[in-house]
């Protein structure tokens, strides 16, 4: 029966080759002849478009039909990379396409790599939402993303002279053929102003009166889930001022002065905040988060009331996860919505809110927690401030009610922080309105109980709860590692493909030399891709048969890429010391983007890029080490490094690391880890199991222990002859022979104050790498690992963390592609 698959397969061939060209001709107006490589992929991306929209129409038609509860994801950032091989093969269409492309002489992988990456995130909380998106419709959800469009997205990160420099990143230069705009979808969102109040039988109503309107206006684009079969939307506010020209104030001859109001409406959605885990503070960043969480929930409620008539059923069908405190001036907005507008009296609108609402937290870190300026919050949303005054009055008063009199135990659970200026705590409005806070992985969910919630917790005890989180294999296995796919679709048939569970059934084959020898081939392509990437960016060779050690990630100093140079340095050094010792060669490889405002991490980058320089030209080292910093890290650079990574750096101070995401997606394309027990390490080790992953360093508790102790690091280094080596040859100068002092006031504050601990884990981690080195050299021990990593972290599949919260926070059914 190969013919009528053939057949079906050549008519397909046939149908998207006329569709590519009826968009290259109709929408792009170009004949095949004069048509640029843009041009293809425009047409490409349309004719790929319609394909989904027609599944996405039977989904919204379903949606209504079926009455079920709507999740809807907030998200003030979606980082979700190239869309058109992510498309395609969720459609199953990518060698129909290919070959469609092929009769008219184009390269799908040309028009892959011309596609902008959409980078409207900063990093794994970004990128996490858009996994979710995919998986919510692989597992047909009725799912909506709300977010910004921002017009410029995550800087592009260039490296001069080993420092970097940002520039302005214009992924909708050309057009986004991806999306919809809908210019009758849009909504009025205020600032500042007054409230009234007026009086009523009962109690008064209060009547905002902003001083200042800006329009939300919605951009839609389909997701579409594996197997095409659900397809849901990711709604995107652009800001827009309601009356952009002031034709009066133009004619009188202030022209700038008429657009002035459109310069600071507009604004609100120019641009990405470009620091995680640093705080913004920023009046924009508040305007930003109150413009899209009012607008996402005014979109809602009107779509509920429409299709259920009654604003009392609300939590009944609708679920809204705030990822983050990034939207939970939501949580007032929704108070105010239901109380001031749809007329619900206080009480019953408290119990919606919290029924509606889940919270999730990515982080512990002090600075990354928001908090708003009680001063600010009043004058740009005074109503909100009412609002949340009001919710914790009733908060505090219910404790006090239930005997509670500690004062300290109040100010610690109220929203209010009142050391230093009072402000509003994000994080402490977003656990008191909603039903479910959760984790992102064991230990991080456990911290939070034990730390930044640990009073409200004690108020909640069933509040708070785990969700371990997971990653696309779509993208992050079959789109990114096809080699590896197609091995693995060979050895296992196509079952995996639709659940990853069954990629257990590896297991047998960890041990079978043929399918390791062909296990190393695949890894040996992807390497080699790389290697090529790296000679084409940096024009430096790096050797496709050393160990590829990876650290990709934001630049922070939590994550300790410093701890990593140290150990490079340290390397050097004892290659130097013996140049003909016979050692497994090693490329070591970096990317990241540092905040633009963050000069610690902008020093690291430049330190790092310094140490590449002098290794890499040091003729003793030979190939024994390579050095390299890849600038602009994003997701298609992502996409190339994951699948050639022998070894995946998940070195955090343990405790800090809420949960980590690279370290799954390097575990699933079989590299293996070197870690702390932090975040999700802790569960990728119980999966893997201890002799298949490198631990090291100190554990969370112990941490905390060694900070109470003191910080101050100079019996810790001189305890250690290695470590005091390595911080000498950094101060001399030998990396910076052009400013031999450029690195003293890093070596100073770690040698004085060394709150990440890296001096402290230095001896450690430098015994987990001649683990490495040495298991690197016993090559089937280490390919035997590497399959077993891949056959046993299925569970971070973003399909079961999805469940997961469809089960135990919304309370909603999945059902898999193939039911
Ligand atoms: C408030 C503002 C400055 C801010 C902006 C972005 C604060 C935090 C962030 C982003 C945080 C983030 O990306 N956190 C990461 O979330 C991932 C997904 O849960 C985790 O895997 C990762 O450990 C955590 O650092």
């Amino acid at each position: 029966n190969e013919a009528p698959e053939a057949e079906a397969l050549n008519g397909d061939i046939a149908k998207l080759r006329d569709a590519v060209l009826e968009k290259l001709t109709y929408s792009v107006g170009k004949d095949r002849n004069a048509a640029s490589e843009r041009d293809w992929f425009i047409a490409v991306a349309l004719a790929v478009r319609d394909r989904m929209v027609d599944n996405w129409m039977t989904s919204v038609r379903g949606n209504y039909r079926d009455n079920r509860r709507r999740v809807y994801y907030l998200s003030l950032e979606f980082l979700i990379g190239r869309l058109l091989v992510d498309s395609l093969t969720n459609l199953g269409i990518v060698e129909p396409m290919r070959a469609a492309l092929a009769s008219l002489d184009v390269d799908l992988e040309k028009l892959r790599d011309i596609e902008p990456d959409a980078a409207l995130g900063n990093g794994g909380l970004g990128r996490l939402a858009a996994c979710f998106m995919e998986s919510m419709a692989t597992l047909s959800i009725a799912a909506h993303g709300y977010g910004i469009r921002y017009d410029h997205g995550l800087f592009r990160q260039t490296i001069a002279d080993g420092w970097q420099h940002e520039f302005p990143e214009d992924w909708l230069e050309f057009g986004n053929p991806w999306e919809f705009p809908r210019p009758e979808v849009s909504y009025m969102i205020g600032f500042g102003g007054a409230v009234e109040s007026i009086p009523r039988n009962s109690h008064p109503a209060h009547v905002w009166h902003p001083s200042e309107t800006v329009e939300a206006v919605a951009y839609d684009t389909p997701v579409v889930g594996w197997r095409g079969k659900h397809v849901n939307t990711l709604r995107l506010w652009s800001a827009r001022a309601p009356d952009p020209l002031k034709l009066d104030v133009f004619n009188s001859g202030d022209y700038v002065g008429a657009l002035a109001d459109q310069v600071r409406a507009e604004s609100i959605s120019k641009i990405l905040y470009p620091s995680d885990s640093t705080p913004a503070g920023l009046e924009l960043r508040l305007r930003q988060e109150y413009f899209f969480a009012s607008a996402s929930l005014q979109d809602l409620i009107r779509r509920h009331l429409e299709q259920h008539g009654d604003i009392e059923l609300l939590a009944d069908k609708v679920a809204i996860q705030l990822n983050d405190t990034h939207p939970s001036i939501g949580v007032a907005e929704l108070m105010r919505l239901l109380v001031d507008v749809h007329g619900v009296d206080w009480d019953r609108a408290w119990e919606i809110t919290v029924a509606t609402f889940s919270y999730t937290n990515h982080t512990l870190l002090p600075e990354a927690l928001e908090t708003w300026p009680a001063p600010l919050m009043e004058r740009l949303l005074p109503r909100h401030m009412q609002i949340i005054f009001l919710i914790n009055a009733k908060h505090l008063d219910g404790l006090r009610a239930k005997g509670m009199e500690d004062a300290g135990k109040l100010s610690a659970v109220s929203l209010i922080d009142e050391h230093g200026g009072r402000h509003v705590r994000m994080g402490h409005l977003a656990f008191l309105g909603s039903h479910k806070v959760n984790g992102v992985s064991g230990l991080h969910s456990e911290l939070v109980k034990q730390t930044v919630f640990r009073d409200l917790h004690e108020i909640f005890p069933d509040r708070i709860c785990n969700v371990t989180n997971g990653v696309t294999f779509r993208r992050w296995l079959y789109e990114a590692n096809p080699h590896l796919t197609k091995l693995l679709v060979e050895t296992l048939g196509r079952g995996f493909l639709d659940d990853a569970s069954q990629l257990q059934k590896l297991e047998p084959f960890a041990d079978d030399l043929d399918f390791q020898a062909r296990w190393a081939a695949a890894k040996q392509l992807n390497k080699e891709h790389l290697a090529s990437v790296v000679a084409d960016r940096l024009l430096i060779k790096i050797n496709p048969n050393a160990l590829f050690d990876v650290q990709i990630k934001r630049m922070h100093e939590y994550k300790r890429q410093l701890l990593n140079i140290l150990d490079t340095i340290a390397l050097y050094n004892e290659i130097r010391a013996q140049p003909m010792r016979d050692m497994a060669p090693r490329v070591k490889i970096f990317a990241g983007k540092a905040a633009a405002s963050y000069q610690q991490a902008k020093l690291i980058i430049k330190l790092a890029n310094d140490v590449a320089r002098v290794v890499n030209n040091d003729p003793t080292v030979r190939d024994q080490l390579k050095v390299v910093f890849l600038p602009n890290y994003n997701v298609s650079l992502a996409e190339a490094i994951i699948p050639a990574a022998d070894l995946s750096e998940q070195i955090s101070t343990a405790g800090m690391e809420a949960s980590g995401t690279g370290n799954m997606k390097m575990a699933l394309n079989g590299a293996l880890t070197i870690g702390t027990l932090d975040g999700a390490n802790v569960e990728i080790r119980e999966k893997v199991g201890s002799e298949n992953i490198f631990i090291f360093g100190l554990k969370a508790d112990e941490v905390a222990a060694r900070r109470a102790r003191g910080i101050d690091a100079r019996e810790t280094i001189a305890a250690s002859p290695q470590l005091r080596e390595v911080l000498e040859s950094i101060a001399d100068g030998v990396f910076s022979h052009d400013d031999r002092h450029r690195y003293q006031g890093l070596v100073d504050a770690i040698t004085y104050h060394d709150y990440f601990l890296v001096t402290a884990d230095f001896d450690s981690y430098r015994a987990a790498q001649a683990a490495v080195a040495r298991r690197w050299r016993d090559r089937k021990s280490w390919q035997r690992s590497a399959i077993l990593n891949t056959a046993r972290t299925a569970w971070f599949s973003s399909d079961r963390a999805i469940a997961e919260y469809a089960d135990q926070i919304w309370n909603v059914p999945v059902s898999r592609p193939k039911d």
